[in-house]
């Protein structure tokens, strides 16, 4: 019998979303230094309950960045999967680089953005600040990775006009094309990361807290990814990764619960709606146009 599963760490470079993962941590090392998040320690290793899953997970620190953090699984002759996420510390109102993809060999299932901290239909200063002079992305991208189709429609208030969300037939090319756009997406943001100044006002401080522990309390809650982490690594080691790794921040930046920010997930009983969704599906095509300007509309469609 192999060793397979064992010692994860050195079997990871063989993943091809390690590639992925070597590019932005090296691309980030030509622009700032990178410390070891302290989560990296306990979450280095996990062995999930079957030898042909690996787990790679790695998180750091940088002066402008309060998380960038990664973690691939991989399920022999089964299934990829690519989480990457940076977060910038609350002194910064950066957009929260996402790239995730669950691959099988079927399909891929994609969403790569550049998360906005402010939801972008209310705050167009937010918008413009950010999205305006990145908008040829989308026009880039739109044909080779097109729209994959209606979306839970909580998260669209989590996306920017140029998200690349997209379900594609998992060849070489496609692949090739997202390994281009996660280039194109992580370039831009570092770049940002970047030219940020420093907030001193406190209360936009607290404000920036606030919505980056509003989008962790989203995530930690209802990411797609999470049942099926249950079922690799145990319900309670899940939790642990989904808190104090993945969304790491969930429970030291805010006080706010997840009903405190999505009340219409309250039960009659005051529990949390185990539903992923309220609203449902929703968003056949791309519900922004070429400006950024969102066009959708959920009753409609
Ligand atoms: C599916 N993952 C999805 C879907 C989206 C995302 C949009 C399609 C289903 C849907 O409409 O919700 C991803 N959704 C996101 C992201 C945000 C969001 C990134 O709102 C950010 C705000 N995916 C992972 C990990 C795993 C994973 C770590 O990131 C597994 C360990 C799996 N994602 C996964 C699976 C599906 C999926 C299995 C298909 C099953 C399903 O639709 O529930």
């Amino acid at each position: 019998m192999s060793s397979g599963g064992v010692g994860g760490g050195s079997l990871g470079a063989g993943l091809p979303y390690h590639k992925f993962v070597s590019f932005a941590l090296e691309e980030t090392r030509l622009r700032t230094t990178l410390t070891p998040h302290p989560s990296q320690e306990k979450f280095k290793s996990i062995k999930p309950n079957d030898d042909n899953t690996v787990f790679n997970a790695l998180s750091s620190s940088a002066p402008k960045i309060r998380l960038l953090r990664s973690l691939t699984i991989e399920k022999k002759n089964s299934y990829q999967v690519l989480d990457f996420a940076a977060f910038s510390e609350p002194e910064y109102d950066l957009p929260i680089f996402c790239a995730n993809v669950f691959t099988t060999h079927a399909q891929s299932i994609v969403v790569l953005d550049l998360n906005p901290l402010y939801d972008t239909t209310v705050h167009k200063d937010y918008k413009d600040k950010y999205y305006r002079s990145i908008m040829p992305l989308v026009h880039k991208y739109n044909e080779l990775l097109p729209w994959g189709g209606k979306i839970t429609s909580e998260s669209l208030k989590f996306f920017s006009p140029i998200v690349i969300w997209t379900i594609f037939e998992s060849t070489e090319h496609n692949h090739h094309v997202l390994h281009s756009a996660f280039v194109d997406y992580y370039k831009v943001w570092l770049e940002l990361m970047d030219q940020a100044i420093k907030e001193n006002n406190k209360a936009t401080i607290a404000r920036n807290q606030e919505e980056q522990h509003k989008y962790l309390t989203w995530r930690a809650e209802k990411d797609p990814g999470y049942p099926l982490l249950k079922k690799l690594i145990g319900e309670s080691r899940a939790e642990d990764l989904v808190m104090e790794f993945l969304f790491e921040g969930v429970n030291t930046l805010g006080t706010k619960s997840f009903l405190d920010y999505f009340p219409e997930y309250a039960r009659d009983d005051g529990s949390v709606n185990k539903k992923r969704s309220m609203i449902g599906k929703s968003f056949e095509t791309r519900p922004w146009d070429a400006n950024g300007e969102f066009i959708g509309d959920a009753e409609a469609q």
